[in-house]
């Protein structure tokens, strides 16, 4: 088969080189500001594929596929729900046609908006002329969005043509194993050449095909992440194999979720008591596979019809009622897109370039010793500290050292400010954030009332207002240094016991 070469450079040629082989050298941005032209171009606007585009650009998924050809035990696929923010849950499922009308509305309407995902409620490949049509008409009527597909991989070989006729460029692949021992603890069955196998059986074809697809796909130079879920007692162990296979075979990205498992989604896992990983577990392996590998570790694992920004929800905006009341010129949508775009490409250029000038800047011998520190965030968007700590849903997790700035991740939350004070469940959302920010020194924020400061300060969170507005790795690093001004990072001793044994 003839080797497509992107630019240059094959992904996996870029795969390895632009990961870090100590696996704590740098940031996710240093790897991207690494990568060829050709490669970067493709990723520099795509939310997933990017962390730094996360802040600006949004993706939006259609819920065009609705079977599955596989049974995951973390899986309970709902077609009509509104309330549950995970995969596989969707308010209405939709015809080409009306995904078509639905992505033209986003786009109108959310300029930043630029990749199409379809990511079930089932497995796209699963239902390949539903997608398929999806795609195509999209490329015809909406050339300026990228188009992006998640799979489990069972069907992926025999769509690898079909997808490169459609210029997808970007595929994910769902891997949680390479062993048919671990891979029937997780999946019970497949539908497989129109019956059903079960067992290791089973897991042994899936395995194979998602492999196989992976290699298809490298050799026709699109770009494969590779979803995981970590299961703790299942797989957790056996991801950092997983990483090391895919990445030597050329895969761009690898994303270790967590096993979401709440008894009342209905899932089998769910029923039987499988816990998730904690935050810290997941940081771990995460760090463990990066030694090998490109790390995401942005993903807000999306519902199979999410609009806007990742971690953000608007898709209550767009239902299909709501499109039909629309007036959409799509032509004239995609003069002032392109504009937005340049913007915030320029504005990221700029910052790519301050930080490779930062980054040669020499840090002082006695800095480089000092401690790392974990620092919540809220932000809305933009890469800026923007948010009020009581209207936070989430806060990103960044970790400060005296190499630098690295995004860890985020954490969930409840909203402190809408909690109905009457009945308790202010404090609730507020306890809520205190044990989500578990191991973070300080959370900075655009604002913070008094009785929040209080109690984060009484559990050695140092909340902090005063970089309001400015970009989030400037004001991280600027705190860091504030605590080694005042000897707190000296010690091994972390703030939160140095405070109480002072208290
Ligand atoms: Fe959607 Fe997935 Fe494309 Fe992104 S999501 S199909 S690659 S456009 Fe992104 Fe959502 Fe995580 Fe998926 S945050 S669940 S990784
Ligand atoms: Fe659910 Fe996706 Fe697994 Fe199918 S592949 S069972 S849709 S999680």
């Amino acid at each position: 088969m003839q080797l497509t070469v992107i630019g240059e450079e094959t992904p996996k040629e870029v795969a390895a080189e632009s990961s870090c082989a100590s696996g704590s050298c740098g940031s996710d941005n240093d790897q991207m500001s690494s990568l060829p032209d050709s490669i970067r171009d493709k990723v520099k606007n795509h939310p997933c594929y990017s962390e730094e585009a996360h802040h600006y650009f949004a993706r939006m998924h259609v819920a065009v596929a609705p079977a599955c050809n596989i049974q995951c035990h973390y899986c309970n696929r709902k077609y009509d729900c509104s309330n549950e923010s995970r995969p596989g849950v969707v308010s209405e499922l939709l015809t080409p046609e009306e995904a078509v009308m639905k992505t033209k509305a986003v786009a109108a309407t959310i300029p930043q908006m630029t990749v199409l995902g379809i990511a079930g409620p089932g497995d796209p490949l699963a239902n390949p002329q539903r997608t398929f049509e999806t795609f195509r008409m999209l490329s015809e009527q909406a050339p300026d969005i990228k188009l992006c597909v998640s799979t489990n991989g069972l069907s992926l070989p025999d769509c690898v043509d079909e997808l490169a006729k459609h210029n997808i460029d970007h595929v994910t692949i769902t891997i949680n194993c390479v062993d048919p021992e671990v891979g029937e603890k997780i999946y019970p069955w497949i539908y497989w050449n129109n019956k059903r196998v079960f067992g290791k059986k089973a897991a042994k074809i899936l395995i194979a095909q998602q492999q196989k697809g992976l290699e298809m796909l490298i050799e026709r130079g699109i770009l494969v992440k590779v979803n995981s879920v970590m299961i703790p007692g299942v797989n957790d162990e056996h991801l950092k194999e997983v990483s090391r296979i895919v990445k030597e075979k050329g895969a761009f990205l690898h994303n270790v979720m967590p096993l979401i498992s709440e008894p009342e989604h209905g899932t089998f896992y769910g029923i039987m008591g499988q816990r998730g990983p904690e935050p810290e577990e997941l940081q771990d392996l995460q760090d463990a596979c990066a030694g090998d590998m490109n790390m995401m570790r942005h993903c807000r694992q999306c519902r199979a019809d999410a609009v806007g920004l990742l971690g953000e929800d608007r898709g209550e905006e767009f239902t299909l009622d709501k499109i039909a009341a629309m007036n959409i010129d799509y032509d004239a949508a995609m003069k002032t897109r392109a504009v937005i775009h340049a913007g915030i490409l320029e504005e990221l250029e700029e910052k790519e370039e301050k930080r490779r000038r930062l980054s040669q800047a020499s840090v002082p011998a006695t800095e480089k010793n000092l401690r790392p520190v974990l620092m919540a965030v809220a932000t809305s968007g933009g890469g800026l500290i923007n948010q009020h700590f009581g209207h936070a849903t989430e806060f990103l997790i960044y970790e400060a050292s005296g190499t630098g700035v690295r995004f860890i991740g985020h954490r969930k939350v409840d909203q402190y400010c809408i909690g109905n004070d009457t009945c308790g469940e202010k404090e609730s959302a507020l306890s809520g954030s205190v044990r989500a920010l578990h191991g973070c020194e300080a959370v900075l924020c655009s604002k913070i009332g008094y009785e929040p400061w209080s109690i984060l300060e009484e559990a050695g969170i140092q909340p902090n207002g005063e970089h309001a507005m400015e970009p989030i790795e400037e004001a991280v690093m600027a705190v860091y240094q504030e605590m080694a001004k005042d000897g707190r990072l000296d010690a091994t001793v972390p703030v939160v016991e140095k405070m109480t044994s002072q208290a």
